[in-house]
């Protein structure tokens, strides 16, 4: 995803400052960090190889992403237990031409070339969409052109507009799919899967979808419940609204769906989607709680298996207004499973998403105790709606800072960096009592 290849570059270009210096972390033009000063051996029979070809003026493209730190990549591209080199190169700075190259006795020799795009290769991945050699994925600023290299030839399976791209398996057939992100048009956001169906490359029809790529924080596979496997994103459609889509493949027709698709209510009364909706106004009205079920939330969670029982399950929140309360007040979410049939709900608590951790309670604190959540000290407290007293607080300690004021509180979970301490204020007598000893039983890290 997106911000993996982000990370990636920072990564690529971090190491390339420690190893060559002079350059500053302010460079992104990735033609200027290219052409290492030293070549290995190897390196300079590549470009002994490449040069008979493109002649001595040309530089070297680095995919900005992707891990690959040296400009010429090595995969055995056919199957034949030898690995292929490729590598990317322009001899005007702006046209990118591709070259593949394979090793004989003598060295490397150039076996394919051809022009790519026009612009900078953001990203280079390989991946096994079927038994056969793998596949080339190859994107660009705003393209992705998908190869197979055959016959030393790399022939081109789909390309396309790509804002994005994960490589997935979606169908959970044992090989991979492409989920290629394209832009909006007529403001709706659109995927399409790249597969090989029926032992033919193939591309479903565009899915249209609420995410926004850049808006989407968290994607992954897994069961739905009812024997499906499903693609889950994760994303913000608006400032502080959040939705999990999940994206279903059947023979070659992909599908859209959220969790409204999947919960039964015949009784209740769905109102339809404005078409300008920001999301906020999508909801569900009934169900076992007599609360409105609001499948878009203002908490950034991501859907996960909160019962560890192999089932992905889906955040909604649950409350009994419209209108956004102050804006430290958290709502109470419900992870629900589907079975088939409908959904029930897994897991209910709050996210103190800042800190990292879901926190459990019984279903009856959602109407007996707002949960509030002090960003600046990441503390997340509940405070009893009949009386306004605090019964419960949540700390979040770095692990780097001295604690002893915590002391008399129950460390009742950790994470790589904090330490989360439970101060319990109700007495044994009220219903917000909580046996310190289960405290840590409260906590999913997330
Ligand atoms: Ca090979
Ligand atoms: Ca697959
Ligand atoms: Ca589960």
């Amino acid at each position: 995803m997106k911000k993996t290849k982000i990370f990636s570059l920072i990564c690529a270009v971090l190491a390339f400052c420690m190893a060559f210096s002079g350059c500053t972390v302010f460079e992104t033009d990735t033609e200027a960090l290219m052409q290492p000063p030293v070549f290995s051996e190897e390196q300079e029979k590549l470009n002994a190889a490449l040069t008979k070809v493109a002649g001595e003026g040309y530089n070297l493209k680095y995919p900005a992403s992707g891990g690959s730190n040296s400009a010429f990549i090595f995969k055995d591209l056919d199957d034949d237990g030898v690995d292929e080199a490729m590598a990317f190169y322009s001899t005007d700075g702006s046209n990118t031409r591709i070259n593949v190259l394979k090793q004989n006795e003598e060295g490397w020799v150039s076996v394919y070339e051809a022009a790519g795009f026009t612009g900078d290769i953001m990203n280079i991945e390989f991946a096994d969409i079927d038994k056969n050699s793998p596949a080339v994925i190859i994107s660009w600023a705003d393209e992705i052109g998908i190869y197979r290299f055959e016959n030393n030839r790399l022939k081109e399976l789909h390309s396309s507009e790509c804002y994005g791209s994960d490589i997935v398996d979606m169908d959970g057939n044992g090989f991979s799919d492409v989920v290629i992100f394209k832009g909006s048009a007529m403001d709706r956001n659109v995927v399409n899967i790249f597969r090989i169906y029926e032992n033919k490359p193939a591309v479903t029809e565009d899915v249209i979808i609420h995410a926004e790529y850049s808006g989407i924080y968290s994607s992954k596979t897994g069961d739905i419940g009812d024997g499906r496997t499903a693609y889950f994103i994760d994303c913000s459609i608006s400032e502080g609204v959040y939705l999990t889509e999940m994206i279903i493949i059947e023979e070659n027709t992909a599908k859209e769906f959220t969790i409204d698709d999947f919960v039964e209510d015949e009784t209740a009364e769905v109102p339809e989607t404005p078409e300008e909706s920001d999301g906020s106004t999508i909801i569900i009205i009934g169900g076992s709680l007599g609360k409105r079920r609001i499948f878009t939330r203002n908490t950034a969670v991501s859907c996960m298996d909160t019962n560890g029982d192999g089932i992905m399950e889906l955040p909604v929140e649950v409350r009994d207004d419209y209108a956004q309360e102050a804006s430290d007040t958290v709502y109470y979410l419900e992870y629900m499973q589907y079975n088939g049939v409908n959904s029930v709900p897994a897991w209910h608590g709050v996210a103190n998403t800042e800190s990292g951790y879901l926190f459990t309670l019984p279903r009856p604190w959602n109407s007996a105790a707002t949960a509030v959540i002090d960003s600046a000290s990441g503390e997340l407290s509940f405070v009893s709606a009949e009386n306004g007293e605090t019964v419960l607080r949540v700390h979040t300690v770095l692990k780097s800072d001295y604690q002893d004021k915590y002391e008399d509180y129950v460390l009742a979970a950790e994470s790589e960096d904090h330490y989360f301490y439970v101060e319990a204020l109700a007495d044994p007598e009220s219903n917000f009592y909580i046996d310190p000893i289960t405290f840590e039983d409260c906590f999913i890290l997330i």
